[in-house]
């Protein structure tokens, strides 16, 4: 696979409902969008990084940076025998993984298309479908959160999980479990709390929840196992966790009990591959995590989703959740038991709208290969 240009897109899309965590409210999404051509074929990647800093370090400008100034350099030009090979080419540079993901993963999509293989099958997945939950954000009032919760209930998501922060947690979930006492329910915190704070998230022991997510800093994994051992709910970590070595790190130190994998904050498919094995061999169960993903980042997720490990209903749910008109065709869809079928064609199963994505696209740059 002889990297010949990369192409990046800025492209804007509202959300059909806005999303809320303890870190703010979005109504619309900026998305980077790369494609990688090699040998005339061309693969999609989506970077997963926010239009602003507030869930990671990157945001959308600081990973076109280091996409037009650095990485795009690094790879062009290179002969590689498979998309994994790209890794050690940018490993000069140092973080920067959800950028690193969007080249690796167009990459993957270009030898998928190329050795004429579903993606899923060369990524060594095993499913023939996945199971699907939803995540829901803070809402203006219980009630509404209550209606969204009846609804994805009866489009058949097979988990809820809800965003928590201080002042919309305890008395929002006993609401849940008061309607719902059996669901598979879980909340995600994204970091709102302290660990002078263990007597309050004691009391979230009696919801009777699968996980709660990510409850302490963002960049912590000691205090978080200082937590797990006051705690009997299992903790899950996510903004943590950035490669291999955390996930072992947090499995070792008894700091959470499942992991939520996130492709792009880990760097790319080779980096959640391992993090999943290391999970695995550690009998911790992994779950694939979202980030308002437009249908390219959605069908890579679907993808990894696949993986033996992924014992636990992902955030991978339907397009229609999150966008009028999604990139790809077909949308995602999601069954009435809550799973998304995989499709056995080349590649995604998912074919890019490019007319679309032009229409959307409000900058565009195209790196080609110097000579080298
Ligand atoms: O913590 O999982 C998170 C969205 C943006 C940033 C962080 C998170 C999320 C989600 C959304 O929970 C999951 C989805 O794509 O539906
Ligand atoms: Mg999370």
């Amino acid at each position: 696979m002889k990297i010949e240009a990369i192409t990046l897109r800025e492209i804007h899309m509202p959300l059909v409902h806005f999303f809320e965590t303890s870190f703010g409210r979005v109504y619309d999404r900026r998305i980077l969008l790369l494609t990688a051509c090699c040998d005339g074929v061309n693969g999609w990647g989506e970077c997963v990084a926010d239009g602003a800093p507030f869930y990671s370090s990157e945001w959308l400008d600081s990973t076109w940076m280091t996409l037009e100034h650095y990485l795009a350099p690094a790879v062009l030009g290179c002969d590689v025998a498979a998309a994994r090979d790209c890794v050690p080419l940018m490993a000069r540079v140092r973080g920067h993984r959800m950028a690193k993901a969007a080249v690796e993963n167009a990459l993957w999509d270009v030898e998928a298309k190329q050795k004429r293989q579903p993606l899923w099958k060369l990524l060594g997945g095993t499913r023939s479908e996945i199971a699907c939950g939803v995540s829901i954000g803070i809402q203006d009032s219980v009630e509404q959160l209550l209606t969204k919760i009846e609804t994805e209930l009866a489009a058949g998501y097979r988990r809820i999980k809800v965003k928590v922060k201080p002042g919309w947690d305890v008395a929002v979930l006993e609401r849940i479990r008061s309607r719902w006492p059996s669901i598979m329910l879980s909340c995600d915190a994204n970091s709102a709390y302290t660990l002078d704070e263990v007597e309050h998230l004691r009391k979230f022991d009696q919801f009777n929840l699968l996980m709660i997510e990510q409850p302490l800093w963002n960049d912590d994994i000691y205090y978080h196992a200082r937590l797990q051992n006051e705690l009997r709910t299992a903790i899950c970590l996510d903004e943590s966790i950035h490669h291999a070595r955390d996930a072992a790190q947090a499995v070792e130190t008894g700091a959470c009990r499942i992991i939520n994998i996130k492709v792009g904050r880990v760097g790319g498919f080779s980096e959640a591959k391992k993090v999943h094995d290391v999970c695995a061999s550690h009998s911790i169960p992994v779950w694939c995590g979202g980030m308002l993903e437009s249908g390219v980042g959605r069908a890579h997720n679907i993808a990894l989703s696949t993986l033996e490990n992924f014992r636990l209903p992902g955030d991978v749910s339907a397009s229609a959740r999150y966008w009028k008109e999604d990139l790809i065709d077909p949308e995602v869809k999601v069954s009435h038991q809550g799973t998304i079928p995989i499709s056995d064609q080349a590649g995604t199963g998912y074919r890019v709208r490019e007319d679309l994505v032009e229409k959307l696209t409000v900058r565009k740059q195209t790196i080609r290969a110097t000579t080298r």
